[in-house]
């Protein structure tokens, strides 16, 4: 039989449960979650790898419209992983209260030409008529469409969604990537995701949406302890006595909960200096952002 190989993208509306379901996926986590909107802001690999198929599943950012700053880059990155992936996934969440802003994303994938199937997320939601009238709307399109609750179901999300998704893979001469890897993700990385993560789950109103992590320096020597220095930079004065809070404790906070991650993944203990930097409107600045990582690919 050949070998069948290609990029899954994973297309939906903010806070649809896309990273969630890409955890749930890959059985690892490579894509942090929080119940704000706009948390995934670049794509994230999860490689799955098997003797006859290699899903490369891309997490994107949701759909997001905008021509300016940070945000401008979230919609090219929604885009431009709609262009680039050889498959789709429209990802439906069920706690969407509006059924049209669903069936755009579908049509979105159906009018990409691209084959695609729907997943219908978050279906522990108690609204079960909403899943017959959205299956009934899907019905038209004619591909798969399957419902998962990614967080309590994981395994069975799995099960049903890999079989479904390995018959629309291209074939391939060879895997398209190591085939040891779960993703291409870094650990700087995954270092500046975890405490973006921790940001977002303790910081609140504008704030979450006003600062980005950068991992400075990433020391891992002989010794038993992982050294990381990170800088959370915040675009207003303001901010910066906000996350850092009184006497230090809500960066205290946020360091302590990230660092717990760091060492449960790398299996280590980990020492976490955490920095908070004001760099004014850096969400507009083009080379802030190349610094950043927030460049669509090209
Ligand atoms: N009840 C329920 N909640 C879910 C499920 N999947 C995800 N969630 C929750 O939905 C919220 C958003 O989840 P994410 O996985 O971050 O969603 P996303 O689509 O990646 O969001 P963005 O990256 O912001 O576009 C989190 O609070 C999740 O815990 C699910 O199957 N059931
Ligand atoms: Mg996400």
């Amino acid at each position: 039989m050949s070998f069948r190989a290609g990029f899954v993208g994973l297309i939906g509306l903010t806070n649809a449960g896309k990273s969630t379901l890409a955890n749930a996926l890959v059985g690892e986590k490579i894509s942090i979650v929080t119940a704000k909107p706009q948390t995934t802001r670049q794509r994230v690999l999860g490689i799955i790898t098997d003797d006859e198929s290699q899903i490369l599943f891309v997490d994107a950012p949701g759909r997001v419209k905008s021509t300016a700053g940070l945000n401008q880059f979230l919609s090219a990155e929604y885009e431009a992983v709609i262009a680039g992936s050889d498959v789709l996934v429209a990802v439906l969440n069920l706690d969407q209260r509006k059924p049209e802003e669903l069936l755009s994303v579908a049509q979105t994938c159906a009018d990409s030409g691209k084959p695609w199937m729907v997943v219908m997320s978050k279906i522990d939601f108690p609204e079960p008529q909403r899943v017959a009238i959205l299956r009934a709307k899907l019905n038209d399109f004619g591909v798969p469409v399957v419902g998962v609750s990614a967080l309590k179901q994981p395994d069975e999300a799995r099960e049903l969604i890999l079989p479904l998704v390995r018959k629309l893979l291209p074939e391939s001469a060879a895997p398209l990537y190591d085939t040891d890897a779960y993703t291409t993700q870094s650990m700087r990385e995954l270092a500046a995701e975890t405490v973006r993560e921790k940001c977002f789950e303790h910081l609140h109103q504008e704030i979450p949406y006003g600062l980005a992590v950068k991992t400075q320096k990433y020391v891992e020597d002989e010794g038993k302890v992982v050294k990381i220095y990170a800088d959370i930079l915040v675009n207003k004065e303001g901010h910066k006595a906000i996350v850092v809070g009184k006497g230090g404790s809500a960066l205290k906070r946020i360091g302590t909960l990230a660092r717990q991650d760091l060492e449960r993944v790398l299996g280590r203990k980990v020492y976490l200096e955490l920095h908070v930097v004001v760099r004014k409107n850096w969400a507009t600045n083009p080379q802030m952002l190349e610094e950043l990582g927030y460049v669509v690919p090209q």
